[in-house]
């Protein structure tokens, strides 16, 4: 691959471990003794390293978990740990926020490797990956409502936007742990393995293939102009189509499916 062979452009982790090959990041979530429960350093720790991978020339991302648990959420030892004013809970979900549209723009496909607990946080985290590969231990919930507490790191976009707003609200109004097929259905995840984590590795393997810009084009741009009303949508599509599409990069695969020189050749 044509990472540098040193790991020196990553930040300090002490909350995950990352190994590259191939162009593929290989993240693990490693706090399994509380189910990768989400602190704030936590937190802060995933925003620095996605900002990392987005100037890194990483091309795809898996992102799995140490542990029978992809994450337990919100670390819920936290906010019983001081007496936090509604202000300081606003800052905490807003570096919630950052973190996450650190991963969802990063520019690189994520993958991410679902295992037990999906929860809370945990749906937050993996709702702003690309892919979600669940395997038959997977369960999906949003437990916030029983907790007597209110969704902090995306849900209420992120979430709603793959199930919808009957779903969400059936989930959080009721504590409905969604898995299995049914999972799949409802779209919270778009894939159920026997091994997620091999099944997440072929998926990032196969997009690390394509060319980065279309990368960056599908994975941020889609979300955007999802955002958008239509016509402003159509508009911004075009232009991120003239953009991908002259690319040097594009003309050449082009010019291979189709079995003739790219314009600009020499030889053409
Ligand atoms: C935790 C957490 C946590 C476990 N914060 N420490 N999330 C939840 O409501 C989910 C809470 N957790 C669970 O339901 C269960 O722990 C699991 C189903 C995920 C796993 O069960 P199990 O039997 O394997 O583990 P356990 O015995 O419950 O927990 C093992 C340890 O992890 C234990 O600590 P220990 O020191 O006693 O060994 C637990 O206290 C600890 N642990 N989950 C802190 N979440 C931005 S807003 C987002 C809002 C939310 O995310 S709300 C949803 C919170």
């Amino acid at each position: 691959m044509t990472e540098p062979a040193s790991n020196a452009w990553l930040p300090k982790l002490t909350y995950m471990t990352v190994r590259c090959e191939d162009g593929v990041a290989e993240i693990t979530l490693d706090r399994p003794s509380k189910r990768n429960a989400l602190s704030s350093a936590f937190v802060e720790e995933i925003g620095l390293l996605f900002e990392a991978i987005r100037a890194s020339n990483v091309r795809a991302v898996v992102l799995g978990a140490n542990g029978d648990h992809f994450c337990a959420g919100l670390d819920l030892a936290e906010p019983h740990a001081g007496h936090f004013a509604a202000s300081d809970i606003m800052h905490l979900s807003r570096r919630w926020h950052a973190a996450f549209e650190a991963i969802q723009h990063c520019g690189k496909p994520v993958i991410c490797a679902l295992r037990g607990a999906v929860v809370g946080g945990g749906l937050e985290l993996a709702a702003s990956c690309h892919i979600r590969v669940a395997d038959a231990s997977t369960f999906f919930a949003l437990p916030e409502g029983r907790h007597g507490i209110f969704t902090g790191g995306g849900a209420t976009v992120r979430v709603t936007r793959l199930i919808g707003e009957a779903r969400m609200m059936d989930m959080m109004l009721t504590g409905r742990v969604y898995a299995g097929s049914e999972a799949c259905t409802v779209g919270l995840c778009q894939y159920l393995a026997d091994d997620s984590l091999a099944q997440a590795r072929e998926i990032a393997a196969k997009a690390a293939q394509n060319l980065p810009l279309s990368n960056l084009a599908i994975t941020s741009g889609i979300a955007h102009l999802a955002n958008m009303p239509a016509g402003d949508a159509l508009f911004a599509e075009a232009y991120i189509a003239g953009i991908t599409n002259t690319q040097p990069a594009a003309q050449q695969r082009l010019a291979e499916f189709l079995g003739k020189a790219a314009p600009g050749d020499r030889n053409a």
